[in-house]
């Protein structure tokens, strides 16, 4: 049996998809938290020197994204055909750029930039990102992203888009259809029990 080790910092940041995907496969994995102290000496250890890292049967893979498709395509969360893939990767990369901006003013150390990036975040960016979400979803009869089950990009929505909720409830409530999806994912039994037992970070 292939042996799965995740690691990552003790948040969700960009390696919670991970976590995710293998959760969503119902595949065990060890869950490698890193503390701020210990990552010094580890970083050289990891193939970008950056995590999260995916190590499988003792090899290390960097890159969340990278690493969320390879396992999509391992556990049946891809999409069917290579055009559906291209629909998953169109939603995870339109997600991808969300989670940027977002991370954008948590880092922006001037007080009055941080305010400036955050209206922009709160007021355009994230009204913008979700409008295009929900035609991607409505493209596809409103349900799944892609085709008729869950992907990776419901999952991937799901990981991003939760912690905005979380921050603002009222956030998907122009978005009937985005917060019925989002609940969805969370509600598969898998995802259900993982979420709640994981630990509670800010990030
Ligand atoms: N493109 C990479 C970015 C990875 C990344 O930025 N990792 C950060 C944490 S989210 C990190 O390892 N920072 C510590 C460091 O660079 O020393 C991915 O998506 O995996």
């Amino acid at each position: 049996m292939t042996k799965y080790t995740v690691h990552y910092f003790n948040i969700k940041g960009r390696g919670e998809i991970v976590r995710l995907m293998l959760v969503a496969a119902g595949v065990d994995f060890e869950d490698n938290r890193v503390q701020g102290d210990d990552w010094p000496k580890l970083k050289p250890t990891m193939p970008t020197g950056q995590m999260p890292v995916l190590e499988v049967d003792g090899k290390k893979y960097s890159q969340s994204l990278a690493i969320a498709r390879y396992l999509a395509k391992e556990f049946g969360l891809c999409g069917k055909s290579n055009i559906e893939q291209l629909q998953v990767d169109q939603v995870v990369e339109t997600v991808s750029d969300l989670l940027t901006e977002m991370i954008k003013p948590v880092f922006e150390k001037d007080a009055a930039k941080k305010a400036e990036m955050s209206k922009k975040l709160n007021e355009e960016t994230i009204p913008r990102v979700l409008g295009v979400l929900q035609n991607f979803l409505e493209g596809n009869g409103g349900e799944y992203f892609v085709g008729s089950k869950t992907t990776l990009a419901d999952i991937f929505f799901m990981d991003i888009v939760s912690r905005l909720v979380e921050k603002e409830s009222k956030v998907l409530d122009k978005f009937p259809k985005l917060a019925a999806n989002l609940k969805k994912t969370q509600s598969l039994p898998k995802i259900e029990a993982y979420l709640a037992k994981r630990p509670k970070t800010d990030l």
